[in-house]
């Protein structure tokens, strides 16, 4: 989603609002507050190199694996086993100012303990899982501009706690050029004290989340790398399924669940292992459920490793090697967003595999908006690098970006060659292989007649969606030529589509609804003719029509007269 400037008082310094959180390095916390880490120590560390012998890991060996999951809570603190924190009425005006710096509630956050209990929140199944002795390290990344210290902080010790420590290299911490006081010297001096390796590297300037992991990336030690936001909680078991993963095939990309951590309450909320990641035509990455197709290819079992079309983007483990040899990141995509779908699609395309890993979960603060400055733009940003992700991976899939974005037509992609070089040394394959085989279910159909507008012959006025959701009724008004709500894809399937809404009609005779597409014919049939002009609805077998005088933006189905109300040109006058 696009995101707004920083706005009001979101971009205030937080030194002015900082407060004492509960910190197990502070000695009146170490009481109740006890160091959780200590548990991890009960697994006994094999020194071993971390080299890779013959493209297999010369690994790490566990000898004993830590018993029961951690699930003491702290007595005295909020928030513990992932609870909710509720303000008291009174704090209410502070604690909506505060909501502004970080765009969650921050005071909630530095009620919490850094190091709060959570519940297990795995199915049974993960329980009885053995996974193998023989595991690659990781280095943790994880880049920030300016963020909260309760959260980045209690990502640092959610980590530390929750990680076997022989698998856990380091933690790399790398600051997008934060303009916090708390994310300079005081957060050195406290990496220091803690008990594992952690870095800190920091960009000169502002370069962008992906520019950021790449300077992470490189002075990562281990054998595998885990990037995290810098405002997650890793639970109980997170790591050793996603390591194992790769421990089986060095091309599998893997993700946890992405659990969600409230913004307003900072309550963790488990998220559905049904869903998996897709794309709409604006490519913004978007949850979906999880088709039958893949439930039977996994045999049912939900706590099977689940291949998904694209990833989130911030939360996942990739083999070091792997991550270069695929190309890494496009250097070229700034600030935020795009990188996702980039990976993604690079993944499918040239030859690995993706896979959310269920058992496997990591809490996550999801935000209605971003709290920081998008330097040039919010949306010539997130329109750039969409594009990138268009120019180079989609071939002619990309005109749906640019039919369904009219802004993105005028925004500079720049130089795209080198990852267009890239495409090509690695031999990956096609956008329309990726659509047949990883992503049928896709929003973007395989095989289409036109993308463009549907303009009436007697009004030479056009189909709108006028930006209305699921369910509600397509409009009509003039054209624009400009694409956006009045691009429609008519597929092979018999789809009339705009993004993931398709024309839908349970009559034959009244107004039409733009229905989320289920792909199965029925109500979501319609037939163009190209000589009579006419788009009939297969089911009824009435005809859609200009709107009734008095009603002018409600386009009909009506008995068919093949008058000039009931015909329609689908050929387009805007180019992209
Ligand atoms: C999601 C991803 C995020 C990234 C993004 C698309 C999850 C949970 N999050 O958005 O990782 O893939 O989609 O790009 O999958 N940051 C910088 N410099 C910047 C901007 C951001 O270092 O200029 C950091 C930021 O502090 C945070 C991380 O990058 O730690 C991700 O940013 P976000 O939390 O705003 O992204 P999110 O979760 O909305
Ligand atoms: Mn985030």
């Amino acid at each position: 989603s696009f995101y707004s400037e920083c706005l009001g008082g979101a971009c205030k310094k937080s030194s002015e609002y900082e407060v004492e959180v509960a910190d197990p390095l502070v000695a009146e916390h170490e009481e109740d507050n006890k160091l959780r880490s200590d548990e991890v120590n009960n697994v006994e560390k094999e020194e071993s190199s971390s080299s890779r012998v013959h493209g297999t890991y010369k690994p790490i060996e566990l000898k004993r694996w830590r018993p029961a999951p951690t699930v003491e809570p702290v007595p005295g603190y909020p928030g513990e086993l992932g609870k909710a924190v509720h303000i008291p009425p009174e704090k209410e005006a502070i604690m909506k100012e505060k909501f502004k710096i970080n765009q969650f509630n921050l005071m909630a956050s530095d009620m919490i303990s850094l190091n709060r209990s959570l519940a297990d929140v795995r199915l049974d199944g993960c329980l009885d899982k053995r996974y193998p002795k023989l595991l690659p390290t990781t280095s943790i990344v994880i880049v920030f501009h300016n963020e909260a210290w309760s959260t980045l902080l209690r990502t640092v010790w959610s980590v530390i706690n929750r990680s076997p420590r022989p698998l856990l290299k380091e933690i790399i911490l790398v600051d997008d050029a934060s303009e916090r006081e708390h994310l300079g010297r005081k957060l050195e001096e406290y990496a220091k004290k803690l008990p594992v390796p952690v870095h800190i590297f920091r960009t000169e300037k502002r370069s962008g989340l992906i520019r950021a992991r790449l300077l992470g990336a490189k002075h990562v030690k281990g054998q595998v790398i885990t990037f995290l936001d810098a405002h997650c909680e890793c639970t109980e078991g997170w790591l050793e399924p996603l390591l194992s993963r790769i421990a089986q095939d060095r091309k599998t990309v893997v993700c946890p669940i992405i659990d969600v951590i409230s913004d307003e309450t900072f309550e963790y909320i488990t998220a559905s292992d049904m869903t998996w990641g897709g794309f709409n035509w604006k490519l913004n990455f978007r949850w979906y459920r999880v088709p039958q197709r893949e439930m039977d290819r996994r045999g049912g079992d939900r706590t099977a490793p689940l291949r998904t079309p694209t990833m989130a983007g911030g939360l996942f483990s990739i083999d070091k090697e792997y991550f270069y040899e695929l190309g890494s990141y496009d250097e070229g995509m700034d600030i935020w967003g795009g990188e996702n779908l980039e990976m993604s699609f690079r993944v499918w395309q040239c030859g690995g595999i993706l896979e959310i890993i269920p058992c496997s979960h990591v809490g996550h603060v999801f935000r209605d908006k971003s709290p920081y400055t998008f330097p040039g733009g919010v949306s010539k940003i997130v329109l750039h690098n969409a594009a990138r992700v268009a120019e180079v991976w989609m071939d002619e899939w990309r005109d749906f970006y640019y039919a369904m974005n009219p802004g993105a037509r005028s925004v500079p992609v720049g130089d795209v060659s080198s990852r267009k070089e890239l495409r090509e040394r690695l031999k990956c394959k096609s956008f329309r292989w990726y659509l047949e085989h990883i992503y049928p279910e896709s929003q973007m159909p395989l095989e289409y007649y036109y993308l463009g507008d549907i303009r009436n012959v007697e009004t030479q006025t056009c189909l709108d969606t006028m930006g209305r959701k699921s369910g509600e009724n397509l409009g009509m008004t003039y054209c624009h030529n400009l694409g956006g709500n009045q691009v429609f894809a008519y597929t092979k399937r018999q789809q009339i589509m705009s993004d993931d809404n398709c024309l839908d009609a349970n009559h034959k005779y009244g107004p039409v609804k733009l229905v989320r597409c289920h792909g199965m014919g029925g109500n979501q049939a319609w037939v163009y003719d190209d000589e009579d002009k006419t788009i009939k609805h297969v089911n009824t077998g009435s005809c859609l029509q200009k709107p009734d005088p008095g009603d002018m933006n409600l386009p009909l189905l009506r008995t068919c007269d093949y008058s000039k109300s009931q015909q329609w040109i689908m050929k387009s006058e805007f180019k992209w």
